[in-house]
C-alpha cells in the first residue's frame, strides 16, 4: 500500500481544512439569507476528494456533483472565486450565472459541479476518449454518490469505458443516503464495488474517511489509467455529517445518536490530525497555524466576493450559448 510523505500529508491537511472551513461559511452566510441558490454540504466527506485529487494534475480532469464544493477545491479551484460564484457576482468561475451546482474551470481541468445525478459519469468518460485519441497522459476521475449507481447511465458508461479502456476513474461516494433514502433502500447490494466486474474492470472499496486509505487505492487507479490500464471503480464509504441540502434538518430518516457517533468516530480530519501528531511529530501548534493562516485566507476570499459586482441585465443571454446571441 503506497503511504504519502509527510508533506504529502501536510498538504491533504491543508485542503481538507480549506474544504470545510469554506462549507462551514457557506452554511452559515446561506442561513443568514446572504446566499442565493441551492447549497449541499460536503462536511464529512473530505478525505475522499482530497485522497484522490491530490494524485491530478492540472490537465487531468474530474466532473462533479451537486455536493462539489469539496472535489472542486481539492482539484485546485480557487475559494475567492468560488465564494463569488456562491455569491452569484461577475467575479465567479461562471461569471456569477452558475451558482453552488454549476460550478466549472477549463484551467484546472474541472469539467463543471452538476445538477442531474450520474450526469458527469459520461462526462468523465468522454473526456477519458478526447485524451486518448489525443495521445496524452491525461486522466479523467468522475465522482458520484450512491445513489448515482442506480442510474442507467452509470451502467452503461462503465460498459463503454471497459470496452474501450479508458483513462478514467470512477469515484463512488457512499456517503449512506441518496437524499432521505437510506442505501438499504435503494439498492440490495452493500459493497458497490460488486458492480464492477459486470465490467471486468477492478473494483475497490475503501474507508472513504481515511484519506491514506483513499491516497493509497487512488494512487493504483490513477497509476492504472495513466498507464493504459483502463477504469477503475472506487467505492469510498463515507458518511454526510450534515443533511441533504442546507434545508434538512436529516431527522426524519436516520438518528441523531448516529450522526454524532459519526462524527466522533469518523471524523477525516480528525483522523489525519492523530496520525500528524502521533506519528509524524507535528505539533499541535503547527496544526493551528495552518488553520488559522486559512482561515485569513478564507476571510479575504469572502471580501473578495462581497466587494466584486453583481452580473447586468444586458449580459444575462451572454456566455449561456456557444456563439453569440443577437438580440
Ligand atoms: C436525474 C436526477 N434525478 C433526481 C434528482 C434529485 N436529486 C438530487 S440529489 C439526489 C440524491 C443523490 O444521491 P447520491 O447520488 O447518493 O448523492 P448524495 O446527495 O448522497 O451526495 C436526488 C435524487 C436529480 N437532481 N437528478
Amino acid at each position: 500500500m503506497s503511504k504519502p510523505s509527510k508533506d504529502q500529508m501536510l498538504y491533504m491537511y491543508r485542503k481538507m481544512i480549506e474544504i470545510r472551513q469554506f462549507e462551514e461559511a457557506a452554511g452559515t452566510l446561506y442561513q443568514s439569507g446572504q446566499l442565493p441558490g441551492f447549497l449541499h454540504l460536503y462536511i464529512g466527506e473530505e478525505a475522499t476528494a482530497v485522497g484522490v485529487c491530490v494524485h491530478l494534475q492540472d490537465e487531468d480532469y474530474i466532473t462533479s456533483t451537486h455536493r462539489g464544493h469539496g472535489h472542486l477545491i481539492a482539484k485546485g479551484g480557487r475559494r475567492d472565486r468560488m465564494m463569488a460564484e456562491l455569491f452569484a457576482r461577475t467575479t465567479g468561475y461562471c461569471k456569477g450565472k452558475g451558482g453552488s451546482m454549476h460550478i466549472a474551470d477549463k484551467e484546472t481541468g474541472i469539467l463543471g459541479a452538476n445538477g442531474v445525478v450520474g450526469a458527469g459519469i459520461p462526462l468523465a468518460a468522454g473526456a477519458a476518449l478526447s485524451a486518448k485519441l489525443r495521445g496524452t497522459q491525461q486522466v479523467a476521475v468522475s465522482f458520484f454518490g450512491d445513489g448515482a449507481t442506480n442510474q442507467g447511465i452509470f451502467h452503461e458508461t462503465l460498459n463503454l469505458a471497459a470496452v474501450w479502456e479508458l483513462p478514467v476513474v470512477f469515484v463512488c461516494e457512499n456517503n449512506r443516503f441518496g437524499m432521505g433514502t437510506p442505501q438499504s433502500e435503494h439498492q440490495r447490494i452493500e459493497d458497490i464495488a460488486v458492480r464492477a466486474p459486470s465490467y471486468d474492470i477492478p473494483g475497490v472499496t475503501v474507508d472513504g474517511n481515511d484519506v491514506l486509505k483513499v491516497y493509497a487505492a487512488a494512487d493504483e487507479a490513477v497509476t492504472r489509467a495513466r498507464e493504459g490500464g483502463g477504469p477503475t471503480l472506487l467505492n469510498c464509504d463515507t458518511y454526510r455529517f450534515r443533511g441533504h441540502h442546507i434545508g434538512d434538518p436529516g431527522t426524519s430518516y436516520r438518528d441523531r445518536e448516529e450522526v454524532q457517533e459519526q462524527e466522533r468516530q469518523r471524523d477525516p480530519i480528525r483522523r489525519l490530525t492523530e496520525v500528524l501528531t502521533e506519528e509524524e511529530g507535528v505539533s499541535e501548534d503547527e496544526l493551528s497555524a495552518i488553520e488559522a493562516e486559512l482561515a485569513k485566507e478564507l476571510e479575504s476570499a469572502l471580501e473578495f466576493a462581497k466587494n466584486s459586482p453583481e452580473p447586468l441585465p444586458e449580459d444575462a443571454l451572454n456566455d449561456l450559448y456557444a456563439g453569440s446571441i443577437q438580440p
